[in-house]
């Protein structure tokens, strides 16, 4: 992955129709790590979360609580807001698609791409899923017997009957069966388009497994899709035919490009834009692996539409220009379901770990920490809630907190006057730190790689030096296991320099080994950061850094990680991570 100037990061925007859970905070936290990394990396940074409000599922939950839909979905929009906000997450735009502004521009894509022929008129017969908001053939759906809950495959032998019914494997509900005219977007006319594009960008869905199973899947012939309705009046109606709205996908979205070009450019009396914005395209969409095909398909063949991505070669089909990518998203980063406890999440056990009452009850980090540490993100994963605790206690608790209070308590006790001067490090701790900090960060180059390893290798030390940075390859997993390495060995260079017996008798070596740690804890304090910054804030406060608040909007990540600091501590500290008993 390349170094960037700037980072566009989004999250899906979620259906309007309950609170976040889990699996909604898991894709906004990814993301707010990663813009926060980005932003204090220098790079101009965005990070977009929103509602999915013109979907049906919203309508249909707002008249089963005898609700107006506008105002279920201020309540909605509110509690939404209310936990992004709990968590200190650092979105930069939090917009609704009911918003005119999204409105317009919906509208405004709508017009150019029918005008350019790429939207016609069909009457279809089809099933649909309220649930998943798609459409959905039989190869979609599997058999349910009512009478034992089982799910089980279509196959001819098996006929359908009142007991055996084919639903929707996500929502095992049965999909409505429509008939009507809609508008289709011509997708199969982007075939090869779509073809060369994936060949020419291969980091576009990330891990490589899921690109792999896209790319397999538009090589098997893709269909033009619906992107209208004429049954629901709430949602934004097409410019040329006001009798339909748009179907949820198309308008959904486009959120990521209204939320760039139209918070800051949109004219709002003469509902114009300015339809050109640094930040565009986004580098980031973090998505769950049910809306792949959407983001990772639909998506890019409705923005080669939009802007016109189109050069007709002799042979009269649609062929892939390198420059195209100045328009398109540059990753698509997906993750897989988890459970809980072993258990599929159902809306019962939503309840069980509700992001704020749970973090409430125990502690803000540790959702966060456990999320990315126990399974990388692609990986199917389970929140096992007593191993939680256990990682949050050993990592958190223990390992970082116990550590800092050892230099706190010590430092009090050799003079409560008394700065922790800057002085050189040992070189071996140089070393190590130097790795830390490349190998979250940087592509290396071929002579900064054996430079790097001849340092580690006359520190004694065995790490292998990554050739790309983990953070900026989204391996979130990877950067927090290294971080945490850094302070195992942390703690065992203050077990093998113990200042707390040299406290009695040599002031120099109890200093230099003091200054040691807690210059090494301002670097892992640095690179936790992203992930933790309510409390590493709060540590830097303490250890006599309280501009660092102001620094890391104003100073890039690797200024801060070169300068020389001097330490005070004047007291002692409330825990930064309390214990938790199971
Ligand atoms: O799909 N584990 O919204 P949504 C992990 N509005 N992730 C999960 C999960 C689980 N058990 N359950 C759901 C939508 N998610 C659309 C998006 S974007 C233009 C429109 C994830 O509220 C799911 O994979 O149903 C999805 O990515 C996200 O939560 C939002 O789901």
């Amino acid at each position: 992955m390349s170094e960037k100037k700037k980072f566009y990061v989004t999250t899906p925007i979620y259906y309007g129709n309950g609170l976040p859970h889990v699996g909604h905070f898991y894709s906004s936290t990814i993301a707010d790590i990663l813009y926060r990394y980005n932003k204090i990396s220098g790079r101009e940074s965005r990070f977009t979360t929103w509602i999915d409000e013109n979907s049906q599922k919203a309508v249909i939950k707002a008249q089963e609580e005898g609700k107006n839909i506008m105002d279920y979905l201020d309540d909605m929009a509110a509690g939404h807001k209310k936990v992004w906000d709990h968590f200190g997450m650092e979105y930069t735009d939090f917009i609704r698609t009911t918003e005119p502004r999204h409105h317009v521009l919906v509208q405004k894509v709508l017009q150019h791409c029918f005008e350019k022929g790429d939207i016609y008129q069909w009457v279809y017969e089809w099933m649909y899923c309220v649930g998943c908001e798609a459409f959905k053939k039989d190869d979609d759906l599997v058999f349910l017997n009512k009478t034992s809950g089982e799910t089980f495959p279509i196959t001819p032998k098996v006929i359908e009957s009142d007991n055996i019914i084919k639903v929707c494997p996500d929502h095992l509900e049965t999909p409505d069966n429509i008939k009507e005219k809609n508008y289709f977007f011509k997708l199969s006319k982007y075939q090869t388009w779509i073809e060369e594009f994936y060949a020419a960008n291969q980091d576009f869905v990330m891990p490589h497994f899921r690109y792999n199973e896209v790319k397999a899947f538009v090589e098997r012939g893709l269909e033009d899709f619906s992107i209208s309705r004429e049954t629901n009046t709430f949602w934004i109606s097409l410019p040329f035919d006001n009798t339909q709205v748009t179907y949820v996908w198309f308008d959904a979205l486009f959120n990521y490009y209204t939320s760039c070009v139209a918070s800051r450019w949109w004219d709002k009396d003469n509902e114009n834009f300015i339809d050109e914005s640094t930040l565009w395209p986004a580098n980031l969409h973090v998505v769950g692996k049910d809306i792949i095909r959407f983001h990772a398909i639909f998506w890019p063949a409705m923005l080669a539409s939009y802007f016109d991505l189109w050069e007709q070669g002799s042979d009269g089909i649609i062929h892939y220009q390198d420059s195209d990518i100045s328009k398109l998203p540059e990753t698509i980063l997906t993750w897989w379901f988890f459970t809980v406890d072993g258990q599929k999440m159902s809306k019962s056990l939503w309840n069980v770990i509700e992001p704020i009452s749970y973090s409430e009850q125990y502690s803000k980090e540790l959702l966060t920490l456990y999320m990315l540490c126990a399974f990388p993100i692609w990986n199917d994963g389970n929140y096992d809630r007593s191993d939680a605790i256990k990682m949050y206690n050993a990592k958190l608790a223990n390992n970082l907190w116990n550590l800092v209070n050892r230099v706190v308590v010590l430092s009090l006790k050799l003079d409560q006057a008394w700065v922790l001067e800057p002085q050189s490090l040992p070189e071996e701790i140089s070393a190590t730190l130097s790795y830390l900090n490349h190998s979250l960060s940087y592509s290396l180059n071929q002579d900064q790689i054996i430079e790097l390893q001849k340092s580690l290798k006359e520190a004694g030390e065995t790490i292998d030096v990554p050739v790309k940075g983990t953070m900026l390859s989204y391996d979130l997993k990877a950067s927090l296991d290294n971080i945490f390495v850094m302070l195992d060995k942390l703690n065992k260079y203050a077990d093998d320099t113990q200042p707390w017996i040299t406290i009695k008798d040599d002031q120099v070596a109890t200093k230099e080994a003091l200054y040691t740690l807690a210059e090494w804890l301002r670097q892992v304090g640095l690179q936790l950061y992203p992930f933790f910054p309510e409390k590493m804030l709060e540590m830097f406060e303490k250890l006599w850094l309280e501009e660092y608040k102001f620094h890391l909007n104003r100073w890039k990540l690797q200024e801060l990680i070169a300068k020389q600091e001097m330490f005070h501590i004047k007291e002692k500290w409330e825990p930064l991570f309390k214990r938790i008993d199971i």
